[in-house]
């Protein structure tokens, strides 16, 4: 099977390549691969209205799974009583099983995240994620076990050979695989299944994505999370499972879910595409070019129609222009760096100090090249002395105003 693979990605060193494994892996208990760090994996479930389910799929995962491999069921306020059910469990399982409660239904993606976290700080090596529904048959688990000690990502797919659905009418499947589709080709990635949630990472993984930056809260987490694996240049195992319909409780996929998660797809490669030097460079460059239509503006109004001292109005124009800079490129240019803090003094004050360094260099760029090119007209050596200003600006931003929070 080919490997999706980041287009950038040097070829894997030696010492990565995955190693052979034996048969018994697949047929039955699992066999460690020799010299590899002892995993300690976290099994997340996320539930709404999974009373019926429950019970019986955690009594099938415990039964499949090795030892080191725990449980976490994320429960957002189920109104069936999911939760209880979990919480009487947890005394059969001790040690093994944990209820994570949350407040309110907020979505598939937020109660993954919720997990990770959880688990993190918990030390967790591996997380899984798969529904409670029984879609997503335990018996995949010591396969994925075993593949994930030599890959970062492990996707269970129903759209590669010997993968597939059973129970779909032919008409969820066209949806299914059309979404599936759509998401490749809007997002150029070659991981076959963009949609399935029945995934697992390494802890290094969900480090090197970055958890932070995720935008979706739904279902298109899955794709989101899929891709900036692929972006990242994780390595990734597409292995087939066969996704069964379920047969107790009712789906949480509506119209409404699904077409938020078709349009979120555009939204995950715009956030990518911003997240680029290069997208950043372009916002900061429109957000420069508004700040000075309103300098102008501003001047216009004060110099020209009020007749006021040339020398205040300009000083006055480039706070407000430059403000307005500000709030731009913390809403926008530099949106993603900015995410969990709000604007402040502090940052205004260091956006003008940048400014200023800008400022400064484009006075001296400007005088360097008429001294040293005596060029046609003076107003080239003014632009050449903006580039370099915008330049300096630019970084300074970048990386000291609105560095990102790690
Ligand atoms: N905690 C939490 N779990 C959720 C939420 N939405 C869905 N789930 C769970 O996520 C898993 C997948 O949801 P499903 O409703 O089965 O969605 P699906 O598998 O795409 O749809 P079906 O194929 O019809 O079952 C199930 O275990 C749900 O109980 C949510 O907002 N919060
Ligand atoms: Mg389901």
């Amino acid at each position: 099977m080919q490997e999706p693979r980041a287009k950038s990605q040097e070829p894997r060193a030696k010492s990565q390549e995955p190693r052979a494994k034996s048969q018994e892996q697949y047929n039955g208990a699992l066999v460690f691969v020799k010299g590899a760090a002892p995993l300690k994996a976290l099994i997340c479930v996320p539930t709404y209205n999974e009373a019926e389910n429950i019970e019986p799929f955690i009594n099938a995962v415990f039964n499949k799974v090795p030892a080191c491999a725990d449980v976490l069921v994320i429960d957002d306020n189920s109104p069936d009583g999911t939760a209880a059910t979990v919480e009487n469990l947890i005394e059969q399982f001790p040690e093994r099983l944990y209820l994570l409660k949350r407040p309110q239904k907020q979505g598939l993606g937020v109660a993954y995240l919720a997990a990770f976290e959880w688990g993190r700080t918990r030390n967790y090596s591996v997380f899984l994620e798969i529904d409670a529904d029984f879609s997503h048959n335990p018996k995949y688990i010591p396969i994925m076990l075993a593949e994930i000690q030599t890959y970062d990502v492990i996707i269970g797919s129903r759209n590669i050979q010997k993968g597939g659905v059973e129970g779909w009418s032919a008409f969820r499947n066209f949806i299914s695989k059309g979404s599936s589709l759509y998401a490749r080709m809007v997002l150029g990635c070659p991981i076959k299944d963009l949609t399935g949630g029945f995934n697992m990472w390494t802890s290094n993984g969900l480090e090197k994505i970055g958890l932070k930056n995720i935008v979706s809260k739904g279902y298109s987490f899955q794709v989101e999370m899929k891709y900036r694996a692929w972006k990242a240049g994780l390595r990734i195992k597409e292995i087939p499972i066969v996704f069964v319909d379920r047969t107790h409780g009712k789906s949480k996929m509506s119209k409404k879910i699904f077409l938020e998660a078709l349009l979120n797809v555009w939204k995950i490669k715009q956030d990518a595409l911003v997240d680029t030097a290069f997208g950043q460079f372009i916002r900061f460059c429109i957000t420069g070019g508004l700040g000075t239509v309103t300098n102008l503006v501003i001047f216009f109004i004060f110099a020209d129609t009020f007749g006021m001292p040339e020398i205040p109005v300009s000083i006055g124009c480039f706070l407000i222009s430059d403000t307005q800079n500000y709030i731009m490129n913390h809403k926008w240019s530099f949106a993603r760096n900015t995410r969990q803090t709000a604007l402040s003094v502090k940052k205004w004050l260091a956006f003008l100090g940048s400014s200023l360094a800008g400022l400064a260099v484009n006075i001296l760029v400007m005088t360097a090249v008429l001294s040293y090119f005596t060029p046609p007209f003076k107003f080239i050596a003014q632009a050449y002395g903006i580039l370099a200003g915008m330049v300096i600006n630019f970084i300074t931003s970048k990386f000291i105003v609105f560095m990102r929070n790690k």
